[in-house]
């Protein structure tokens, strides 16, 4: 009989028959399994696709499993927690870091193969999670895996778009927009908790209400829409933990509908209903800026609203007294898009908890800590009033309250500066008065980062001087890291068995400080053979793609230099276009004979532009236009080859990071927070042909400015520069754009502004005053590269060096310093 729980709980896992084992005749049978009842394909006759998904069922299962297992692990020892708040995630796939993570690809490659499978096969069938843009979203993912890792009691909250980044497709030339509609196959991943669900309001006003004789605000909504749970899970690598992904979906609500039935217009309110689906439906494809539009707005306190209802059930699970909040709870706001939580939080404390405000006010400082990954004023979130007043009335109040207490006791501290106390405002007056989203999330946060160390000081020194100096305690910074599980393990195999062999370990992918070891090897002969063939095998990948993509066959004795990632007119594809025309201009006007010591390269350019971006979308055409002219050019021939690859994204990025020989990362000074792809090409050992800015400078310090090819002006000669206007144009310079100009590769008329940008007398991005020095430290790659025993040791000690930015220290830092957390490990060996 079933007398206690204990006995209960020891018979269902008997029956269960314990926990799903990995030997290759169980897999073999739950993949089949999976095969006939979930996608419901015979068994006898499936495609690949099919198998896909069976075999996605079976470790989806697997990863139920041990969530389960973590979540009442967490909830027996209920230790502080840190809720990671952002509005993207770029995902990519999960079915290889998944069984990675839970130690059984080897397992799985097997029961697949006896069934008459390949394993990577199988992994090429699933596509993208392409929920945010670029560099802020993939670090979430990164961070995500490294919270698992860690054994962080952790949970990440965001949107479940079902429209994820756009495709792009290119025509002529010219970049398109696809939607991309991903959910269309399914997704395997995730769980739809369709009792979490929470009333999220909008519109409507507030009233004063009596209560017990206190004023007490209350929020009557115009519209109510349910957030609907999906939980995607996150495995650790190494640890049983498997932590939690929880992403929100829109979906109609009953109570707010009632109404329009009673009176009739039944047709109207079941239209009216999808509108709430609307909400999460579409990821904003623009990564420049804040946009003043409602719908945005919408999605933020939409997202913002549910965690937070979510959090603090969570809590009340376990406690009734909110003093005790802040040593239950860390809330991160991934730059200022989910800002709206700390008005949230306030509401929630002080109109239903009914708190008093200086109580609830000390707790929203303790909990919260903000990211900033800006760094200009102009990327900076403003929300207009008038639109803030009208989707969340009583918010704006709130925030009023917040900037009004704020800026009394800013009065006391520096007296009535007017101008630095309209600086410090939250709210921002002029033609469209608004609210500065960073300045909240600044006033009530405890920690306040960068991304990099030279980011980090800018922020002090620039855009949040005052703060700084009315604060120093809480400016920190915590450079940005990559995870080398995905980024070696999964994408790069071969170099991932190399490395362990050579370390005679594998504890490096847990403990990525062990990479330095390789530092003693790197002018091994045998190691540097071993290390070359790996290059070579994935450039070979690499080169079958870019003829599949492209129909460009290129050679593999050729340097792949790599430039991948959001076309920005301060990450300048635009100079590295003028610097291939350059080299091609060279190679026409040689001499025959010297061609023989040009170094062949094949340059690589893949990045998606912002649909209402024009300049961006230019400099995709005339990468294009040049590529057209350079690769039909038999003349050049092998010596010089330019490729787009479209569409680039996640699984892109991890076939493209390992085959390249160098990357491009040449922001002007000053503009790039960090930038988190060098870290993965470095960690894949490529060379970086790079500015001083952002991650650079860091990277510099850990491999020696020996070991890549720095160039270009520093962040502190930049406004000089500027304020100098381009004095002279270097003559190299003004003459691959007077070929561009004249129509050497066609659509003269069209590339005219995009010139304009360059020699029209701002260059505001300062692609003449660099130029020549760009062209020297291409210079320097090319010698470099002629010496493959040179370049396959600077290569080494590239990825020797890349365990710094590894994002398992940023977030060891993050829990440690910021977020007082501690690792909370089921116990098992993983
Ligand atoms: O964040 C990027 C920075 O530009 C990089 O330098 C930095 O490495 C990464 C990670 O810290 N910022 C973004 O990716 N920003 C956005 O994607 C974004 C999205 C919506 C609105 C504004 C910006």
């Amino acid at each position: 009989s079933l007398g206690s729980d204990s006995a209960k709980a020891e018979r269902m896992f008997r029956l269960m028959d314990g926990f799903l084992k990995n030997d290759s005749i169980s897999l073999q049978q739950d993949i089949l399994r999976h095969v006939e009842y979930t996608v419901a394909r015979s068994r006898f006759n499936f495609d690949d696709f099919e198998a896909y998904q069976a075999l996605a069922h079976s470790v989806r299962d697997r990863l139920i499993e041990r969530s389960h297992d973590t979540q009442l692990y967490f909830k027996r020892k209920d230790p502080k927690r840190v809720y990671f708040l952002s509005f993207e995630y770029l995902m990519g796939r999960s079915l290889s870091n998944s069984v990675i993570n839970l130690g059984i690809r080897d397992q799985y490659a097997d029961a697949l193969s006896q069934l008459g499978f390949e394993f990577e096969v199988l992994a090429e069938q699933e596509g993208d999670a392409a929920l945010g843009n670029g560099g802020l979203a993939r670090l979430s993912a990164c961070q995500m895996d490294s919270m698992a890792t860690l054994d962080y009691p952790a949970w990440g909250y965001g949107l479940r778009y079902e429209y994820g980044l756009f495709r792009q497709v290119i025509l002529d030339g010219f970049q398109h927009e696809q939607p991309d509609f991903w959910l269309n196959f399914g997704n395997p991943w995730e769980t739809e908790r369709v009792h979490v669900t929470y009333p999220v309001k909008f519109y409507g006003v507030v009233e004063e209400e009596n209560l017990n004789g206190e004023k007490c605000n209350v929020w009557i909504p115009g519209e109510v829409v349910e957030a609907v749970a999906y939980d995607n899970p996150i495995p650790g690598y190494g640890t049983r933990n498997t932590i939690t992904l929880r992403l929100w979906a829109g979906k109609p609500s009953d109570q707010h509908d009632m109404e329009a039935y009673n009176t009739g217009d039944y047709i109207n309110a079941v239209v009216c209903r999808q509108k709430a689906e609307n909400i999460s439906s579409v990821l904003y494809p623009d990564d420049r800026s804040f946009q003043g539009k409602e719908l945005r707005l919408k999605q933020q306190y939409f997202f913002v609203s549910a965690s937070i209802q979510d959090i603090i059930r969570r809590f009340r699970e376990a406690h009734s007294n909110f003093d005790e909040f802040p040593e239950k709870v860390a809330l991160q706001l991934n730059d200022t898009h989910p800002s709206l939580a700390i008005a949230e939080v306030m509401r929630v404390l002080v109109d239903k908890e009914h708190l008093g405000w200086n109580k609830a006010w000390d707790i929203a400082c303790k909990i919260f800590s903000f990211t900033i990954h800006a760094v200009i004023a102009e990327g900076l979130e403003k929300i207009p009033v008038d639109l803030l007043g009208s989707l969340l009335p009583r918010h704006l109040q709130i925030i009023y309250e917040i900037n009004f207490k704020f800026v009394e006791e800013l009065k006391k501290r520096i007296g009535l500066d007017y101008n630095r106390l309209s600086r410090m405002s939250i709210i921002e007056e002029g033609a469209v008065k608004s609210i500065r989203m960073a300045n909240l999330a600044i006033v009530c946060s405890h920690s306040v980062n960068g991304v990099s160390k030279v980011h980090s000081e800018l922020l002090k020194a620039k855009l949040f001087k005052d703060f700084y100096e009315l604060w120093p305690e809480k400016f920190q910074c915590k450079t940005n890291g990559v995870t080398q599980r995905r980024w070696i393990v999964v994408s790069n195999p071969s170099l991932c068995a190399l490395i362990s062999k050579w370390l005679g370990t594998e504890a490096w992918i847990r403990d990525v400080d062990l990479l330095t070891g390789l530092r003693a090897y790197a002018a091994d002969p045998d190691l540097q053979q071993e290390w070359m063939m790996v290059k070579k095998v994935n450039k070979m990948r690499l080169a079958e793609y870019i003829e599949a993509m492209s129909g460009v066959k290129v050679s593999l004795d050729a340097m792949f230099d790599v430039q991948t990632k959001r076309i920005h007119e301060y990450k300048r594809q635009l100079l590295n276009i003028l610097g291939i025309i350059h080299r091609y201009d060279c190679i026409k006007n040689m001499e025959k004979s010297q061609r023989s010591k040009v170094v062949p390269r094949v340059c690589i350019i893949g990045g998606k532009a912002a649909p209402g971006y024009e300049i961006a979308k230019k400099i995709i055409k005339l990468c294009h236009a040049v590529a057209e002219k350079i690769n039909n050019d038999t003349d050049v021939g092998d010596l010089l080859k330019l490729v787009f690859i479209p569409d680039y994204n996640v699984s892109v990025a991890e076939l493209v990071i390992p085959g390249a020989d160098l990357s491009q990362h040449i922001s002007t000074a000053g503009h790039e927070a960090s930038g988190t792809g060098s870290m993965k090409f470095l960690m894949n050992g490529c060379l970086l042909l790079a500015t001083e800015d952002g991650s650079t400078v860091e990277i510099v310090e850990e491999i020696g400015a020996d070991n890549l090819f720095l160039f270009g002006a520093k962040i502190h000669e930049v406004p000089k520069l500027r304020e100098e206007g381009s004095p002279k144009m270097p003559l190299q310079c003004a003459r691959v754009i007077r070929m561009v100009r004249d129509g050497y590769f066609g659509f003269k008329d069209y590339f005219e502004s995009l010139c304009d940008t360059v020699d029209g007398g701002k260059d505001f991005y300062l692609l003449g005053s660099d130029f020549e020095s760009y062209l020297e430290a291409q210079a320097a790659a090319d010698k470099a590269f002629a010496d493959p025993n040179k370049w396959t040791q600077m290569s080494i000690l590239s990825t020797a060096g890349s365990g710094r930015f590894s994002s398992d220290r940023t977030i060891r830092d993050y829990a440690e310093k910021t977020w007082g957390i501690e690792p909370c490990r089921f116990p098992s060996d993983g």
